[in-house]
C-alpha cells in the first residue's frame, strides 16, 4: 500500500471532526473579522449570538500528522462591533480552546493592548499556558505604514510567553490560512494530553 492510501484509510476510519472553539481578539480594527473572513469559506454570519455579541464562523481543518489526518472543525468566535476596549461577556470566552491575538502593525497601540486584552483572557479561562495562544501582527502589506520593529514584537512576545507568531495580511491572504492551521495544530495537541 503507498503512503497515500493509508492516510486515506486513516482518514476514513476518522472521518467525525473534532469541534474546536478559537476566540479571536484585539483592538478594534486590526482586521480579526477579515481575517475570519478571508479564512472562512462559508459565509461569516452562520452564527450570530446578540446576547453575548458574537459572529461564530465554522471552518473544517484538515491536520496532516504524520501519516494520520485529522479533521477539526474550528468555531471561531469574532467581537461583532466596533467598540472600545470593553470587558468581554464571560460566555465569549467560555469553552474555547486557543486565542488568537491580533494587533495592527501600523498602530503600535494595538500591540501594547495585547497584554491587557491576553490579561483579560487568563481572567475568565485561568492558566496561561493551558491554552495554546497565537500572536498575529496584520496589515502587512501596509509595507509603508509599518511602525513595529522586530524588536519589539520580540519583546512583547516574551513578556506575554507566546512563541508562535505570524505576520498576515487579510487584504493579500499571506499567512493566513497558516496562521490558522497553526492554531488547530496546537489546540489539537493540547487537548490530546
Ligand atoms: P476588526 O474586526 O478587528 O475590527 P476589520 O477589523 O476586519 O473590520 O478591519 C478594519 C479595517 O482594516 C477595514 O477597513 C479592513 O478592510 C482593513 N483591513 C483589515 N485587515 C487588513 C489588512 O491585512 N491589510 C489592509 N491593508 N487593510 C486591512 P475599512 O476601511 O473597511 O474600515
Ligand atoms: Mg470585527
Amino acid at each position: 500500500m503507498s503512503s497515500d492510501a493509508a492516510i486515506h484509510v486513516r482518514d476514513l476510519k476518522n472521518k467525525k471532526a473534532i469541534p474546536a472553539k478559537i476566540i479571536i481578539i484585539g483592538d478594534p480594527a486590526v482586521g480579526k473579522t477579515s481575517l475570519i473572513k478571508k479564512y472562512v469559506k462559508i459565509p461569516i454570519d452562520s452564527e450570530y449570538l446578540p446576547t453575548v455579541g458574537a459572529h461564530i464562523s465554522k471552518q473544517p481543518v484538515k491536520l496532516l500528522l504524520g501519516k494520520d489526518i485529522v479533521n477539526v472543525a474550528l468555531l471561531i468566535w469574532d467581537i461583532a462591533g466596533q467598540d472600545v476596549f470593553r470587558i468581554l461577556h464571560k460566555v465569549y470566552y467560555n469553552g474555547a480552546k486557543g486565542i488568537i491575538l491580533v494587533f495592527d502593525l501600523t498602530k503600535p497601540q494595538t500591540l501594547t493592548n495585547i497584554t491587557r486584552w491576553q490579561n483579560e483572557a487568563i481572567g475568565f479561562l485561568g492558566r496561561s499556558g493551558k491554552i495554546p495562544m497565537i500572536l498575529v501582527g496584520n496589515k502587512s502589506d501596509l509595507k509603508s505604514e509599518i511602525k513595529i520593529s522586530k524588536e519589539e514584537v520580540t519583546k512583547i512576545k516574551e513578556l506575554i510567553h507566546i512563541p508562535d507568531y505570524f505576520e498576515t495580511s487579510a487584504l493579500t491572504g499571506t499567512n493566513v490560512t497558516e496562521m490558522f492551521y497553526t492554531i488547530a495544530e496546537r489546540v489539537y495537541s493540547n487537548e490530546k494530553h
